[in-house]
């Protein structure tokens, strides 16, 4: 069975390495964000595919979950004597895959062909594709006034209030025929447990992917980020609360409500099952914590089943 996810940072690179893993090589396409893209240094640098790529290839860092494993950081440091400000961690093994995605982007190949290229090399079995080969920014807005993503996320730690996300680029953006055909002939598509507002939430503002996914058969499964009310890893939860909605698996369902069919949380929010079932959904309780690579294997079976059953 053909399975595309959808996908953000780090707990959606965790999710799609179980997938991955439980799926014959080649079913498994990985649609991500690349809103958080940015460039420093003249470097494009895409940080969720690559977070998705080094997962998948097993090249991660486990302690970050971004970066590389075992990566070191001669040349930050170096750029940090000439008075660089070195507030985005590049590793110097990480630094190589920018170089290489900087140079084919100028060569003229498009970052769907890059993806495919660098994903391809390090041997990965899924297919890696950017939602969009059009170029999308995320700025959010704060307090003091709109920032940049990584402005917002790296730079100032999350610390500031978001009072409004959006993405500058959006219209022009469409789904690229690779995204279109994986969902079109998929079996099944998940949600993996990625910020839905930053992470998830460009995924479906490219004009024509809400189309593209509810035009596809495939039932469609989510797994919330949030358990217990607090984000497994990064600001969703507060993220959503000052955005007005509620920091819950009930709330990151309200956001997907006529979009999936299913919602698997955490068995610790149990209480939430009838209420999510209200907005037309399927429930599945589970353990929804990856905590390592077994974790994301067995959710990952897991999410795969209660697909597969859906609206039977
Ligand atoms: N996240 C951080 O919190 N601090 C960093 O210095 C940092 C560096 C970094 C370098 C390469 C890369 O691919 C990702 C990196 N990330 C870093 C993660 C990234 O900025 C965020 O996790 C995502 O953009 C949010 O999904």
């Amino acid at each position: 069975m053909k399975v595309v996810a959808l996908a953000g940072g780090v707990g959606g690179a965790r999710l799609a390495a179980g997938l991955q893993e439980a799926l014959p090589a080649g079913d498994l396409t990985v649609v991500v964000n690349t809103a958080d893209d940015f460039e420093l240094w003249g470097l494009y640098i895409s940080p969720d595919l690559d977070t998705v790529m080094y997962t998948l290839a097993g090249l991660e860092n486990p302690e970050t979950g971004w970066g590389i494993r075992g990566d070191t950081f001669f040349s930050l440091e170096m750029l940090g004597r000439y008075g660089e400000d070195t507030w985005f961690l590049l590793g110097d093994r990480d630094m190589a895959t920018h170089i290489l995605r900087t140079v084919r982007l100028k060569e003229g190949r498009t970052p769907t062909e890059v993806a495919a290229g660098l994903a391809g090399a390090l041997g990965v079995p899924a297919r890696l594709l950017p939602m969009c080969d059009e170029r999308v920014s995320t700025v959010v807005e704060t307090p003091g006034g709109p920032l940049e993503f990584q402005e917002y996320f790296v730079r100032r730690g999350q610390r500031d209030e978001v009072l409004g996300v959006s993405f500058r680029g959006i219209e022009r953006a469409r789904p690229t025929p690779a995204v279109r055909e994986a969902l079109a002939s998929a079996g099944l598509i998940v949600l993996c447990p990625s910020n839905p507002v930053v992470s998830i939430g460009p995924i479906l503002a490219v004009p024509g992917m809400k189309e593209a996914l509810c035009g596809s058969r495939a039932p469609k499964v989510a797994v919330s980020p949030l358990v217990g009310g607090r984000a497994l890893k990064g600001p969703a939860d507060r993220m959503l609360l000052s955005l007005g909605h509620e920091p819950s698996a009930r709330g990151v369902a309200r956001l997907y409500r006529g979009l999936v069919d299913g919602m698997v949380i955490d068995r610790v929010d149990e209480d939430e099952r009838e209420d999510i079932e209200g907005l037309g959904m399927e429930v599945l309780a589970t353990d929804a914590v990856m905590r390592g690579a077994e974790d994301r294997a067995r959710l990952a079976r897991e999410v795969l089943g209660f697909g597969r059953g859906l609206g039977r």
